[in-house]
């Protein structure tokens, strides 16, 4: 399958975040991809850089204000003073409930809180260079599909699904994931089936579609009761408007073994194929591994080859973008075992 990677994910290399009131390195850190592209380079996949702009797809997926604040942000926090290039912004206050989101405030910690739901999601130097590049290396991969591909992946951090419509979190600043599937829709796909299969509900993936009727969001992850994002992706979250009856969450608890996950994946195969779309775009997240640090599921390395051949099963042209996954090491094996259960299904 063609393989499209993210040649400055590097770029974006924040230090820490905070946990249990400590902070603690990056668990999203460059080293993923780079274990990424060493297992696909190792089984002769070629890497091939973003070629497609996704600018304009950007614009109708995020807020203009959120993305001009994004791609300014280093250098509002560099004009703070002498010094802030070693120091990592966090945001400390955010507009919860009665307080107002329609102002955006002149101070910059206010701004980030604005644009921000979490602060899980550390900025640095190259955030916006590698969020850009990343972006335009999902759309790469979707344009393949456009021009014949069966299939293509895209190798990227950081990571998309948490990123809504005009704000950052959980390691997310841009929605790979919504960018193919909305690039697929401007370029001949009626309807798009974006399934999600990381860990973590995509909330940023289900409320840039949860009012449309065009894009099928359909995700299995850790009940929010007890994981992140907390907030949203509870199995009443159906849709609303003209697209009420397009979202799917099939939340299972912390735990699950491989056979009750399956099963999920199951469903959610039944539901994509009602739904009648052309292109299936995958957010890919891996951190449903037994040896992932911060989650729960217990899919062993082995189980990514039946994720693969099941994903070939849907019988849709299909782009797969790299979410979570944060036991590094096994990450490379865990993404190729995907693609080959792809390719030999
Ligand atoms: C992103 B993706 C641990 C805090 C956890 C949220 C997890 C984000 C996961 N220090 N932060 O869905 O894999
Ligand atoms: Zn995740």
């Amino acid at each position: 399958m063609i393989t499209f990677h993210n040649p400055l994910q590097h770029t974006h290399a924040p230090e820490h975040e905070f946990f249990r009131g400590e902070r603690v390195p990056c668990f999203e850190n460059p080293t993923r991809a780079a274990y990424v592209e060493a297992a696909l380079t190792a089984r002769g996949h070629v890497l091939h850089p973003p070629d497609v702009d996704c600018a304009e797809i950007l614009a109708k997926i995020h807020a203009p204000s959120y993305l001009a604040f994004l791609a300014s942000a280093w250098q509002q926090w560099l004009s703070l003073g002498e010094g802030q290039d070693r120091v990592q912004p966090f945001p400390s206050v955010w507009p919860v409930r009665t307080l107002r989101s329609d102002v955006e405030p002149d101070n910059f910690i206010a701004k980030l809180g604005l644009y921000s739901m979490d602060n899980g999601s550390p900025l640095a130097a190259g955030t916006w260079t590698a969020a850009k590049a990343g972006a335009d290396a999902a759309a790469s991969a979707a344009a393949r599909l456009a021009a014949g591909e069966r299939a293509a992946f895209c190798s990227t951090r950081p990571p998309g699904h948490h990123a809504g419509p005009d704000f950052m979190g959980g390691y997310c600043f841009l929605n790979n994931a919504a960018v193919a599937a909305q690039w697929l829709r401007d370029h001949g796909a009626a309807r798009v089936a974006v399934l999600d299969v990381d860990y973590h509900h995509g909330n940023g993936t289900q409320s840039i579609f949860y009012d449309r009727a065009d894009v099928l969001f359909v995700s299995i992850h850790g009940d929010p009761h007890t994981e992140y994002p907390f907030y949203l992706g509870h199995a009443d979250e159906t849709g609303a408007g003209l697209g009420a009856g397009c979202n799917l969450n099939l939340p299972l608890p912390a735990g699950t073994d491989a056979a009750t996950w399956f099963a999920a994946l199951e469903q959610a195969c039944a539901r994509i194929a009602a739904f009648g779309a052309d292109a299936l775009v995958v957010s890919l997240g891996l951190d449903t591994y037994e040896g992932d640090p911060i989650s729960r599921f217990r899919l062993a390395t082995t189980d990514f080859l039946r994720l693969g051949a099941r994903l070939r099963g849907v019988g849709l042209p299909t782009v797969l973008v790299l979410e979570g996954g944060y036991a590094a090491a096994a990450l490379g094996t865990n993404a190729v075992n995907v693609l080959e259960g792809f390719e030999q299904a």
